[in-house]
């Protein structure tokens, strides 16, 4: 492992979110901490001759360093190693609000004790070899993730799911370079050009595939992760408005008979077949000399295509027009279309053939904002439509961060010239291009991460984790 600097000086910070709450949480870790935490702690047990039991909870008063009581709170002490950063480790459950915690935190950061950067204490456990840089990023992921199947992927990759398949790999590689390397070094012991080249062909080929699986589902899981923007545009009074307050089921937008009531873009967040959509509601989008209509028909259409999945919104009840697609929008090859037809309430206008006729394959779903009908088959259609564009979901997944996966596709693009090297090449080339996918795929777990990519990934972290 690469040298990596590490302070093991005495850290705090608060660890919960600020706000009001019943617990609010001030962590140490560090070899001071437990000193540190007893001089302002008054607990009736510190006469025990066993105090600080570890992992006990105890109750008593934390206090300035005046003696002025600041909270009442239930501490626990937990030595090193096995604890979060495998350091001695202090967790103070306070009353959480704002004032009180900080005013916890101030007692410490005045007896000295820094305050933790941003992810340090899952740095200290990544620098003392309890987890590895995959899971310290599994960890981020966790926090962030804003679906089931997010948390799980992640939940997967904190456990070691993708560390322990990338270290299958790499130790892979380096079975292959042996008997080359033992070529180069003793040629006199091989009469043929290159040792087992048929077996490391075969064996180069199963790296690559290991290392396909686990870009595959890649995009899905992103999609997962971080959400799927859905714009919701068509002409004026269609009803995209409506269509936004009944999925969101809240009045968040005006609705009204009059046409161009929205002017700017309005915005909620929903699961909609396990993806977490942020739906996106524009003005209208028609002729008109308003400047204020037109700065926002300018903005819709700008949403419209930026966003993975339209949601063009016609009326059902006003006669069809067969170019409206084009009208409103130009599409993206790497975007999903979906035609809805609201007010399924009223006598309609628009049959499902007109929509086959002039719009092709886009698939169309009835529904009436109104009344509240036709949203599931809406969800479905919506879910077919972003599992076509995420593609499958590999069986197992594991969340991959886009640092991740570009190293995974660069040892991709390694294991090829490998290939080709071996039966083209002298041997010390081949053995120096597997050599560099063995160091780029340490990057994963850490194993070969420098300095400027720990503070990179541990500086995305939030205060107090
Ligand atoms: N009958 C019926 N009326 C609807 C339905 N959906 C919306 N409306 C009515 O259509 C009118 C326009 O609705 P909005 O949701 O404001 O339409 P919009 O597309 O957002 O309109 P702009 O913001 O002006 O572009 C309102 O009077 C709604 O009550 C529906 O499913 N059935
Ligand atoms: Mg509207």
């Amino acid at each position: 492992m690469e040298k990596k600097k590490y302070s093991n000086d005495t850290i705090v910070a608060i660890s919960t979110p600020l706000g009001e709450g019943g617990i609010g949480i001030v962590r140490l870790s560090g070899s001071g901490s437990f000193s540190a935490v007893q001089k302002v702690f008054d607990c009736k047990k510190r006469k025990d001759p066993v105090y600080p039991n570890p992992r006990y909870l105890y109750y008593g008063i934390v206090k300035d360093l005046d003696g002025e009581p600041v909270d009442e709170a239930l501490v626990s002490f937990m030595p090193a190693p096995h604890t979060y950063t495998r350091e001695d480790l202090v967790e103070i459950n306070c009353h959480s609000g704002i004032i009180t915690l900080r005013n916890v935190l101030k007692i410490f950061l005045d007896m000295g004790i820094r305050l933790a950067e941003p992810g340090e204490f899952t740095k200290r456990a990544f620098l003392k070899g309890r987890i590895d840089l995959s899971q310290a990023e599994a960890v981020i992921a966790l926090i962030r993730a804003r679906s089931e199947a997010a948390t799980k992927a992640s939940l997967r990759a904190l456990q070691g799911a993708l560390a322990e398949t990338v270290r299958d790999i790499r130790s892979r590689v380096n079975a292959i370079r042996a008997p080359i390397e033992a070529a180069i070094d003793y040629p006199e012991e091989f009469t043929e050009e290159l040792p087992l080249t048929e077996e490391t062909r075969v064996e180069l080929q199963l790296i690559e595939d290991k290392l396909q699986n686990l870009l595959q589902g890649i995009a899905r899981g992103r999609a997962y992760q971080d959400g799927v923007a859905a714009a919701i545009v068509g002409k004026p009074n269609v009803g995209k408005s409506s269509l936004l307050n009944r999925l969101l089921g809240e009045q968040k937008a005006i609705v009204h008979e009059l046409p161009g009531t929205t002017r700017d873009l309005l915005d909620g967040v929903m699961t909609l077949g396990g993806y977490p959509l942020r739906l996106i509601d524009t003005a209208g989008i028609q002729g008109s000399a308003d400047p204020v209509e037109l700065e926002g028909m300018k903005r819709a259409r700008s949403v419209a295509a930026k966003a993975q999945l339209v949601l063009l919104v016609i009326d059902g009840s006003v006669p069809f027009e067969p170019d409206i697609v084009g009208q409103i929008l130009p599409l993206d090859r790497d975007q999903r279309l979906i035609i809805i037809l609201n007010k399924s309430d009223l006598p309609q206008k628009v049959a499902p053939g007109h929509i086959k006729k002039y719009c092709g394959e886009v698939p169309s779903v009835s529904v009436s904002a109104l009344q509240g009908a036709g949203l599931s088959a809406l969800e479905q259609v919506v879910a077919d439509e972003l599992d076509q564009l995420f593609g499958p979901l590999s069986e197992n997944p594991t969340l991959i961060s886009i640092r991740q996966e570009e190293v995974l596709r660069e040892c991709v693009s390694g294991i090829r010239e490998a290939e080709n090297a071996l039966l083209s090449e002298p041997a010390e080339i081949t053995s120096m291009l597997l050599q560099q996918v063995w160091h780029t795929l340490g990057q994963i777990t850490g194993d070969t991460a420098g300095d400027d990519l720990l503070d990179l990934i541990f500086n995305e972290f939030c205060l107090g984790k």
